[in-house]
This record gives C-alpha cells, sequence and structure tokens, in this order.
C-alpha cells in the first residue's frame, strides 16, 4: 500500500511541477538536492456530486488516510478537512470545497454547467486527484467567477490537481526558523504571499505557515490562451504540543490568508 501511496504522490508532484517551475526552483534552494520532506498537499473542490470533497478523500481513505479536522472559512465560503496517514512520514492532505449554493445565480450556474461535462465514472479513477479540468470555459466565465471568488475562478481554469505541496521546515536541516526560509526565499528573488503578514500562526497555536505568491501559467480557454496565476509552495513549521509531540492540525485563520496566494498579484 505505501508503494501505492507513494506512486500517487510521485504523479501529483509531477503535475504540479510542470504548473509550478518555481517549485523545482525551491527544492534546489532549501535542499541544494537533499531530499525535502512535505508537511502536506492541498486540493480544492466544489460541493456538487459527483465531485464533493469526499469523492476526494475517497482516493486517500482508501490509501490508509483517516479524517482529522474540519475548518470553516465563512467570508470565502468554504469548508475543508485535514487527513492523515498512521506513516508520519507521509503528507498530510488538506481538501476543502467551495460552498456553491451561497453565490449568486449566474456563478451557481456557470459551475453546475462545469461539473456537468465530467464523466462520472472519471472521478473514480486512479488518475483524478491529478487530472485537471474536465470542462470547457471561456475567458469571460473565468473573469465572471473571479469577480465573485477568486476559488472558484482558480477550479475554472485548473481543475482537480495538487494546489501546493508544503515543505516541512522542522525536517530541513539548514534552517531552524521559518523567518530564516522566508529571507532565503526573498534572497532568491521569490515573491511571498504577505496577506495578513509574511509568516502566518505563531507558536502559540502550535504551527507557521508562508507561502510563494502562485506562478503565472497560459491557461487555454475556449475563446483563447490567458496568463494567469496557477500554484504556489508553502513552507509549515510545527511545535509540540506535548514533548515528543508535534501538532498535526492546521490553523483557520492562517489558511483563510494562505488560500490567497493564488490572488493576482498586485
Ligand atoms: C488551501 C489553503 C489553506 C493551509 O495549509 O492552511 C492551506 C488552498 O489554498 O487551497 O493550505
Ligand atoms: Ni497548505
Amino acid at each position: 500500500m505505501s508503494q501505492q501511496v507513494e506512486q500517487l504522490f510521485g504523479n501529483l508532484w509531477n503535475d504540479y511541477i510542470k504548473l509550478t517551475p518555481s517549485a523545482a526552483k525551491v527544492h534546489q534552494v532549501l535542499g541544494q538536492g537533499r531530499e525535502i520532506i512535505n508537511d502536506h498537499v492541498a486540493f480544492r473542490t466544489f460541493n456538487i456530486a459527483p465531485v464533493r470533497l469526499q469523492a476526494l478523500a475517497d482516493h486517500f481513505e482508501k490509501l490508509g488516510y483517516e479524517a482529522k479536522g474540519d475548518y470553516e472559512f465563512k467570508a470565502k465560503k468554504l469548508v475543508a478537512k485535514h487527513y492523515e496517514h498512521e506513516n508520519p512520514e507521509l503528507p498530510k492532505v488538506f481538501i476543502s470545497e467551495l460552498l456553491v449554493e451561497e453565490f449568486s445565480p449566474e456563478l451557481q450556474s456557470i459551475v453546475k454547467k462545469m461539473v456537468e461535462q465530467i464523466e462520472p465514472s472519471a472521478v473514480s479513477a486512479e488518475n483524478f486527484l491529478y487530472s485537471g479540468p474536465h470542462w470547457q470555459v471561456s475567458s469571460e466565465e473565468y473573469e465572471q467567477l473571479l469577480e465573485e471568488s477568486e476559488y472558484a475562478a482558480w477550479m475554472a481554469a485548473f481543475g482537480f490537481r495538487a494546489n501546493h505541496f508544503t515543505v516541512s521546515v522542522n525536517y530541513l536541516p539548514d534552517y531552524q526558523t521559518l523567518e530564516q526560509v522566508n529571507q532565503k526565499l526573498k534572497d532568491e528573488g521569490f515573491v511571498l504571499n504577505s496577506s495578513g503578514g509574511e509568516i502566518k500562526g505563531s507558536p502559540e497555536v502550535f504551527l507557521e505557515q508562508s507561502s510563494t505568491m502562485a506562478d503565472s501559467y497560459p491557461v487555454s480557454f475556449s475563446d483563447g490562451t490567458k496568463e494567469i496565476p496557477s500554484c504556489f509552495y508553502e513552507f509549515a513549521k510545527r511545535y509540540e504540543i506535548e514533548p515528543g509531540r508535534l501538532y498535526t492540525g492546521f490553523v483557520a485563520a492562517s489558511a483563510d490568508k494562505i488560500f490567497e496566494s493564488t490572488n493576482a498579484r498586485r
């Protein structure tokens, strides 16, 4: 089973670096060729059958992952869950879903039209989690979604795939603090997400996080190609909740800001 899990993360990674060329450079800069341990990988979806959060979670539960935490993002109209494997070296998984019914009839109709184009059997296929969009959308529809929900627009353009991987700073031998990691990244020219400050969270909530702003990628819409923000890289440092036991959950107030890493840069 662990071979299957590793194969899945390998496939997710290969898809992710195609859209996120800076991720390979992050590995080079922080790991200098050594292995990087990922803290978690994140996915996005809509709360509409057959692609609800649980449909994505099924792929991980089949491989031994278990649901652990529930999170709510009222302003962004999202909910999320996180999953853990009994093998602590395997990345945690963070899956969110957009509460589509809370948006305008216009947004709902664009999203429903997209989801209707999905072949239901594709959702349980082994490659679903890195299969991208299953629909055609125009750049006009993308712009219309963007007005109400950056998340909905990102989903329309990129579909089902890893939204980000996350370097575990605890396992980076050359760095003690997240500040040091951030400084190195900025020295190398990476742009960090500064929404709510470059470091989200604190030792008091047992988790500190930062992230790059998403790379930009040429997406083919039904009416032409447009360069838009794709995926980003996150950095997480976890603190002990008791001696020898690191916190394994997420922090909603911090996550709320991490979502904004796929916003257009201003
Ligand atoms: C997820 C944002 C939240 C975290 O680690 O708190 C998150 C997303 O952008 O889809 O990844
Ligand atoms: Ni994350």
